[in-house]
């Protein structure tokens, strides 16, 4: 019989985390103790919907390196280790490399190539891949040359006025999206259902999936009703400091499934 369980993996806060990168937002006094306070609240959060919760060694000199997100793609069938586009996120890569060696086969985007796991979204088997300021074209060709014997198909989509291609979008189910259409070009994602964001919500549209429930950060009650009054099963954790750094809530770890195959009884 074959059991599907998930694994998350996290890594702690930074106590340098004020350090972090920025692109898009003002830079604001971030109190590492609050973060990591949150950030615990968050891997409970991830057990009580069931993952399995495994930290990477910390990495107290990396200030973004709570975001492993952006260090990996994981696959059912491999795991891309990326190249973030942010130089000082390089080194972040080696350590989670080592970890999900022992979950999956391994490739690798080498230079010039970049990426940020944070750019890629797969919905069943089409990966979009946001062009941002953190991904280059030889990083999607790249990915594509991966994952096309695979059988996923990859589109590339412009990301402006944001980090990430998830911080614009991010997968509810494999047929519809938690989205601010203001940040992505028009027609990109047709062929889905769409859930907007509200508008006083710009930054609402990242949002994790646990099996069939939602996680969810407390910042954007507007855009929660609407998912809420949709059915969706949404569970929210306060993520207002680790926001201040420019993460959200799908940036906090890598879920995937885990294949155990057990011997009926
Ligand atoms: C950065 O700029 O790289 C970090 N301060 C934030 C990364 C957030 N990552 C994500 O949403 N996947």
């Amino acid at each position: 019989m074959l059991v599907r369980q998930l694994t998350a993996i996290t890594r702690a806060v930074s106590p340098a985390i004020a350090r972090c990168e920025l692109t898009h937002r003002p830079r604001v006094a971030i109190d590492a103790a609050t973060a990591a306070a949150q950030h615990a609240d968050y891997e409970r959060a991830l057990v009580r919907l069931g993952c399995a919760v495994h930290r990477v060694s910390a990495a107290p000199d990396m200030p973004d390196s709570v975001f492993i997100e952006d260090t990996a793609v994981v696959l059912d069938e491999l795991a891309i280790l990326t190249r973030p586009g942010a130089e000082s996120r390089r080194a972040e890569v080696a350590a989670v490399a080592e970890v999900l060696g022992a979950h999956r086969p391994i490739a690798r985007i080498e230079p010039p190539g970049t990426m940020d796991g944070g750019d890629v979204m797969v919905a069943g088997r089409t990966i979009f891949v946001g062009v941002s300021s953190r991904t280059n074209a030889s990083g999607i060709d790249q990915l594509r040359g991966f994952v096309a014997p695979l059988e996923y198909d990859v589109r590339p989509v412009v990301v402006r006025g944001c980090l990430h291609l998830k911080s614009a979008v991010t997968t509810i189910n494999d047929e519809t999206l938690l989205i601010n259409q203001a940040w992505l070009a028009p027609g990109a994602f047709d062929d889905f259902q769409l859930v907007d964001v509200d508008l006083r919500e710009p930054d609402g549209a990242n949002i994790a999936r646990v099996f069939n429930r939602l996680l969810y950060s407390e910042g954007f009650p507007r855009t929660r009703e609407r998912l809420e009054e949709r059915g969706y099963d949404v569970t929210t954790v306060q993520v207002g400091e680790i926001a201040k750094a420019e993460g959200a809530v799908t940036c906090c770890s890598l879920i995937f499934k885990e294949h155990h195959c057990l011997s009926a009884v």
